[in-house]
């Protein structure tokens, strides 16, 4: 049993839930110095009084048998052994000065997972690298958010996340998933129906949310573009569109409306398969119900080669629709006046280019970060530009990057890996020396919610001997290594006394608070009365700076035989990583109870191609694609729930990655994300 003793014996910590970005307010339970339950804050802006399944599953993965609880070192005969602390730190840092000193600080790289989400922990681990001298931080998000983050940044110089649903006439939802993926909007979405607000959703599987929609359209996958220029051709014709706005706020107008021209709902139908009269139904939709139009772009847009210029031409969409400076669409939030613990424009100014900067600068100018699909690569590589070690936290790149063949072929190679989880993954498995992660109930930790513009302290809950926390891990490995002025604070609550100190906040200002504090008051026409940070300070439908890298100065649709071109050997689509509730990417599968509700890999298929190749329900078949090969049984599912010729498979099983078939190779030119969804594929009965 773990070694847990939690702030007070008996009674309820206020603190929010971490299992998802969402971050729920939350009440846990001690009882007898046990963490018993945890029930949801009643005052929480996001989750007022709710919570979903997976909060209390954070109480699993604390008292998880199989948690590792000390330093694991791996021996020649690929066993693990239980060290200590300061064996383990002693033995790192030595490794690690060995390799900078032989290869130069840019030999090592940095890697963060979704486990530690976007803020705190995240600068920890970006200022650690950044002392130690190299530009090698990569991330999840090169092939999670990063997509949608650029497209609207390249549009407005700004992205908020998510918009206010429940104040919108229509929801336009792309390739999302919100009742499983976002649980909290659920209520904004009830709200805005009980209303009448219309909702619209696209997709080429059913999921929960369409089954509420007024319209469903289901496109072949990586077409979306085609739609959306459609329905920009539709708004323009109509004449409905706020002239005034764009004369004032936007570049590039007369260029894409003669782009659109070709559009055709004739046409839209012909590349996406999303029925003519459909595509006039939704733009008619977006006339009538303008300017309160929330249009979401979910992963389903991101994760292909054309996805960048996809959720573009979905900023100029809304644009056009009347959302620019509204609660229900796109507006610019304020960020709080906090100090920085990451350094990536120190590093940036200074020359710094990480690993993928070649190939995807905007990724690395814009984001400031490498290409992770490109840091596999520099760990393959035998020459001088060789990445030697690699310092994992709360990532598993061994199921969730595509091509994980090559990822593991890659991460065996590295001089030094390091790896900080909660369980022995795939990934740890590979690792030189496993470190034992905290969980968010084990750290003190600011969080920023930009929707609602507040700042919330969630405070530690438990502590765990021999378990450092996430800052405990880079402050001791920084000493050892002569960096300690880099991390200076004695503990976590000094960081964040560190971080307050710009806006002249408190500790005991935000403990006060724990449903958080409002850091700036709503302003939705922010966005109308100062120039956006874009370089041109407005609205970019055309951008320069793109068509100076030699990239798309509009966003052209690029169908997706423009990456990899028709071949009758794999005749049918695969799309991946459709959420399943209780799953959590590669995590939750060792949740009893969860595993009961999704018990196996199955890959979903329509009736009509299953018949097509002599399949019944939970046969064995073997899907191809041009990236390898994977076994998975069978799911024959209703007519209406997927659309015929398209395959599904969730990317979290560790013994059945969808990431073997997916392709690290075929990249979106800006952003460099791989291609998740819309992969040609063949199914072999077995
Ligand atoms: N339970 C649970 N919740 C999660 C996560 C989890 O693993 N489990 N992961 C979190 C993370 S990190 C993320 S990034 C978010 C993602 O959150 P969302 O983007 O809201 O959801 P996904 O399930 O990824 O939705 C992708 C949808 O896109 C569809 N799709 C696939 N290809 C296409 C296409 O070409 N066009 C269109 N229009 N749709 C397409 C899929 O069928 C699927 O329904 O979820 C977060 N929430
Ligand atoms: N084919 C395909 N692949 C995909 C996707 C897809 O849709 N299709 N989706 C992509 C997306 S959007 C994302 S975000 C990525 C996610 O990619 P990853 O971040 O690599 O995925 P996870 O499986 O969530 O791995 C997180 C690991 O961190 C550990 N962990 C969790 N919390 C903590 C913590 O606080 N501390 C420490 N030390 N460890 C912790 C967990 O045990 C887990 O092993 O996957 C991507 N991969
Ligand atoms: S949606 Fe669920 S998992 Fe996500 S923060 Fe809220 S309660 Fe936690
Ligand atoms: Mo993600």
């Amino acid at each position: 049993m773990i070694r847990a003793v939690p702030v007070l014996p008996d009674g309820r910590v206020r603190t929010l839930c971490r299992m998802c970005d969402s971050r729920c307010g939350i009440e846990v339970h001690i009882r007898n110095s046990v963490l018993a339950d945890i029930t949801p804050a009643p005052d929480n802006p996001g989750n007022q009084g709710r919570l979903c399944p997976r909060a209390h599953a954070a109480l699993d993965l604390f008292y998880h048998p199989d948690r590792i609880q000390t330093p694991l070192k791996r021996t020649p005969n690929g066993a693990f052994e239980p060290i200590g602390w300061d064996q383990a730190l002693d033995e790192i840092a030595g490794r690690l000065k060995a390799i900078v000193d032989q290869s130069g600080p840019p030999a090592v790289g940095a890697w963060k997972g979704e486990g530690v989400g976007f803020f705190q922990q995240e600068g920890y681990i970006r200022r650690f690298i950044r002392a130690l001298g190299s530009p090698n931080y990569f991330s999840n998000d090169s092939v999670c958010f990063n997509g949608r983050w650029l497209g609207h940044h390249l549009v407005n110089g700004f992205w908020n996340p998510f918009p206010y649903f429940d104040q919108a006439d229509l929801i336009l939802l792309f390739g999302s998933n919100p009742p499983v993926c976002h649980p909290p909007f659920l209520r904004e979405f009830a709200d805005a129906r009980v209303r009448g607000a219309r909702l619209v959703v696209v997709d080429p599987k059913l999921n929960p949310i369409g089954c509420w929609a007024d319209v469903y359209a289901q496109p072949r996958p990586g077409t979306d573009a085609a739609l959306i220029w459609g329905l920009i051709r539709l708004v323009i014709e109509s004449d409905r569109y706020d002239h005034d706005f764009v004369d004032r706020y936007v570049v590039g107008f007369e260029k894409i409306a003669a782009y659109a021209q070709r559009f055709t709902p004739e046409y839209v139908e012909a590349e996406s398969g999303v029925w003519a009269d459909v595509v006039r139904t939704i733009g008619d939709l977006i006339v009538r119900n303008r300017p309160r139009v929330s249009l979401y772009a979910g992963a389903g847009l991101e994760h292909h080669p054309g996805g960048v210029n996809t959720v573009r031409a979905s900023v100029i969409l809304s644009c056009l629709a009347g959302a620019m400076g509204r609660p229900s669409g796109l507006f610019w939030p304020e960020s709080p006046r906090l100090a920085s613990l990451d350094s990536r424009n120190l590093f940036l100014e200074n020359g710094g280019r990480p690993i993928g900067a070649d190939r995807f600068p905007v990724l690395a100018q814009m984001a400031g970060e490498g290409h992770s699909l490109s840091a596999v690569n520099a760990m393959l590589d035998s020459g001088e530009h060789r990445l030697r070690s690699l310092l994992v936290m709360a990532a598993n790149p061994a199921v969730t990057n595509p091509n994980v063949l090559k990822v593991r072929e890659a991460l065996s190679r590295l001089d030094l890996l390091v790896v900080s989880d909660f369980f022995l993954t795939p990934t740890a498995r590979l690792a030189h020396y496993v470190i034992p992660g905290a969980t968010f109930l084990e750290r003190t930790e600011l969080h920023v919610h930009p929707k609602y513009q507040t700042l919330y302290l969630a405070p530690q809950v438990v502590r765990v001997d021999g378990i450092p926390t996430g800052y405990e891990l880079w402050r001791d490995l920084a000493g050892r290594l002569g960096l300690a002025e880099w991390f200076p604070w004695p503990d976590e609550t000094a960081v964040i006394r560190h971080l307050l100190e710009p806006g002249g906040w408190t500790i005991d200002d935000l403990t006060a608070h724990p449903e958080g504090i409002q850091y700036a008051p709503l302003r939705f026409d922010r966005c109308l009365n100062e120039p956006l940070p874009t370089p041109s300070g407005k609205v970019e439908f055309a951008s320069q700076y793109l068509k100076n890298l030699g990239l798309d100065e509009i966003p052209e649709y690029r169908p997706p035989e423009a990456f990899l071109p028709a071949s009758p050997e794999f005749p049918l689509t695969l799309i991946t990583g459709a959420r399943k509730s209780l799953l959590y990417h590669s995590r939750h599968g060792n949740i009893d109870r969860f595993r009961r509700v999704h018990p196996k890999a199955e890959a979903e298929m329509h009736p009509d191609d299953a018949r097509n190749l002599g399949l019944e329900n939970g046969d064995t078949i073997r899907l191809v694609t041009a990236g390898g090969a994977l076994i998975v049984a069978v799911r024959i599912v209703h007519a209406a729930e997927i659309r015929p010729g398209v395959i599904e498979l969730y990317h979290g099983w560790e013994e059945a990655p969808a990431n073997l078939l997916t392709l690290d190779e075929v990249n979106d030119p800006i952003s460099g994300f791989p291609w998740l969804k819309g992969v040609p594929v063949r199914v072999e009965k077995i």
